[in-house]
């Protein structure tokens, strides 16, 4: 086997073109086996297999720096650059990570995980070389989907102005996790039409040699006047005028091609962008056949592409989806809006039910968020459903665009919380502590998917910026009780009544404080569980009841502690007047690593056993809370 010889990229410069052939097989091979235990992002390693070879053949990393955008593409790039031995434990708890990581080895130039972040890296880092005279190339390797993030043209405008040497490559296979979408994807699909030429005389010769009965004079006197020919003649104009030497678009699977103008670019000045055509799931036919359940799939069978599933009750992200599309049945002034989610999110009931209600705008959540605004202002009532990691992107226009005039704008937020495998980037730790700070908000969280209905139905009704936010995965199996809960704005539910302790859980944890107190029963201790649905306005009412009691407060999220759910309630008791003893229990002011979901919770305490016995030693009289098992580096 080729690909067992192969351990760092200077393995791959003595290869044949055959050999090359081989080891793509090979590699393709390496992927799907390892993608189908671990799960993964399949589709898009698939496709980029030969590209990666190629830019590796011709650019010398670690010297020169290649970033891989969002980063889920990074397979091929992890093998060839010394973790061949370790792919196995790819997106596993202490495993590598399914994203270039800087800490994992000096061939992953940027860290990402977020979309359309490479151009800007990649000139900041061309900046500092030229900065320090360095010689080293740099390189992003970006996507058309992630093409339409708005960092990405504001990175071109800017590389283009500061005519730094920059390598862009472009990754174009005509899809984002469903097909792309936008102008900018219409552009790309007709140059992917245009035969490739690295000079507009070539393109010019071409163009004229199309008409019929011009000879040679025509052609001479068209290339006197090139420069202003240029403008409607070459390909690839929109990048041209950023200030980029467009190159392409030749194929991704075509070696002699893509080393020839992959070393073109290398040796211009100035930018470069090569336009690079590519396959999703090229070499496996469900993968094809399936695109956007394979771009990030679970484990599955390799014979017949089945994904693996254990019978659990209906999904978070399902009961939004079917809700969304009662919802959008009941008031058609309800919109819907994904930024390239439409999938992962389930706004795919909604999207079949009402195509024109429902708007994919790319991968440009900030512009989602405003456009929503827009639409509230205009009338509409617009449901915006983006995961919690991902809803950074747009915080301040969550504040200056909705909040601040009050528009009735709802947030779903899903994926809040610890999402598993994909790891730091990509848990939604942070939005408790982000939209608490914002006025006029309301923020609430179910503590499951029944709940999660009926805070759906009642968000709307409030006539304000609202946010919802639920966890990834498996609901409790409750989407079917029989009657509503009744949802008043501010006031949360008592599960149990105890007079020793007191539970306060928001969302997720709610369910597992409820267990631990059941545990904790056998201990002797009587405890209070309130489920807090609002961690803002928090239940002040409540809060001071509890509080009269003088007994301990454990508070319960699956959020950072820090400005948290937790301080919420110790900010809200000391505005009373109380200094309540308070132990909060939540996700670290650290960055939680990649793990399956049950792993971590158990690691950082957050499992009802743990909770169990985190509390009781904290109970014990002069207990200090006990630090966790390290799990960051
Ligand atoms: C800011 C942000 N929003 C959403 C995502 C989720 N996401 C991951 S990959 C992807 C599609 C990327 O498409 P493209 O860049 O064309 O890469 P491909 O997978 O097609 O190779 C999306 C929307 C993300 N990583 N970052």
């Amino acid at each position: 086997m080729l690909i067992e010889k192969i351990h760092s990229p200077a393995d791959l410069k003595t290869l044949s073109r055959r050999d090359l052939i081989q080891l793509s097989q090979e590699m393709r091979e390496r992927i799907i086996q390892v993608v189908s235990r671990n799960g993964g992002h399949l589709a898009s390693n698939l496709g980029i297999v030969e590209l990666t070879l190629a830019i590796h053949r011709i650019f010398d990393s670690p010297r020169d720096r290649i970033i891989f955008d969002v980063g889920h593409q990074c397979y091929v790039h992890k093998m060839v650059t010394g973790r061949m031995d370790q792919f196995p434990t790819l997106r596993t708890l202490g495993g590598i990570s399914g994203f270039p990581k800087g800490c994992e080895s000096e061939h992953d130039a940027f860290d990402t995980g977020h979309s359309s972040t490479s151009i800007s890296a990649a000139l900041g880092l061309a900046l500092a070389r030229d900065r320090f005279h360095q010689g080293h190339k740099v390189v992003a390797v970006i996507g058309d989907g992630a093409m339409t993030g708005g960092m990405a043209f504001e990175a071109l405008n800017h590389a283009g102005h500061t005519r730094s040497e920059l390598v862009v490559i472009l990754n174009d296979n005509e899809m984002s996790i469903s097909p792309n979408v936008g102008a900018l994807s219409g552009y790309l699909h007709k140059l992917r039409l245009e035969p490739s030429f690295f000079t507009p005389k070539e393109y010019l010769e071409y163009v004229v040699r199309q008409i019929p009965g011009i000879g040679s004079r025509m052609l001479n006197l068209l290339l006197r006047i090139e420069g202003s020919l240029k403008y409607l003649l070459t390909p690839g104009m929109l990048f041209e005028e950023f200030g980029f030497k467009y190159l392409g678009p030749i194929s991704g699977y075509d070696f002699e091609l893509m080393e020839r103008t992959l070393s073109h670019a290398r040796d211009r000045h100035g930018p470069v962008l090569v336009h690079v055509l590519t396959e999703k799931g090229r070499g496996y036919k469900p993968a094809k056949e399936h695109l956007p359940l394979f771009h990030g799939v679970g484990p599955f069978e390799i014979t017949t592409g089945k994904v693996v599933k254990t019978p659990e009750p209906p999904s978070y992200t399902a009961v939004f989806g079917q809700t969304m599309a009662e919802i959008g049945q009941r008031d058609d002034r309800v919109v819907a809006i994904t930024a390239a989610m439409k999938e992962g999110t389930g706004l795919d009931a909604f999207a079949s039910a009402f195509p024109d209600r429902f708007h994919d705008v790319g991968i440009a959540e900030s512009h989602a968020v405003t456009l929503a605004a827009g639409m509230a202002r205009g009338g509409l009532r617009p449901f915006v459903a983006i995961y919690s990691t991902f809803l950074q992107r747009a915080f301040d226009q969550i504040i200056h665009d909705v909040a601040l005039p009050g528009l009735p704008v709802v947030f779903c937020l899903d994926r809040a919380g610890l999402v598993g495998e994909d790891g730091p980037t990509h848990h939604g730790n942070f939005d408790i502590s982000y939209l608490r700070t914002i006025p006029n908000l309301v923020v609430m969280a179910p503590r499951d998917e029944y709940e999660l209905r009926d805070m759906l139905r009642f968000a709307p009704t409030l006539d304000r910026p609202v946010a919802l936010r639920y966890p990834r995965g498996a609901g409790m199996g409750a989407a079917h009780g029989p009657t509503p809960h009744p949802l008043t704005v501010g006031r949360s539910e008592v599960l149990q009544d105890g007079a020793d302790l007191s539970l306060w859980a928001v969302g997720h944890m709610v369910h597992p404080a409820w267990q631990a107190a059941r545990l904790l029963a056998a201990h002797g201790l009587r405890t209070q569980v309130v489920n807090a649905r609002f961690v803002k306005p928090l239940d002040k009412t409540m809060l001071e009841r509890t509080l009269r009691r003088h007994q301990p407060i454990v508070t319960l999220e699956e959020g950072t502690l820090a400005g948290g759910f937790g301080s919420a309630v110790l900010e809200t008791a000391s505005d009373l007047g109380f200094a309540p003893r308070v132990l909060r229990i939540g996700l670290p002011d650290s960055f939680v690593p990649q793990g399956k979901q049950a792993e971590l919770r158990a690691i950082l305490g957050l499992d009802p056993d743990s909770l169990v016995s985190r509390i009781l030693t904290w109970m014990q009289p002069q207990a200090q809370p006990q630090p966790l098992r390290k799990v960051v580096g």
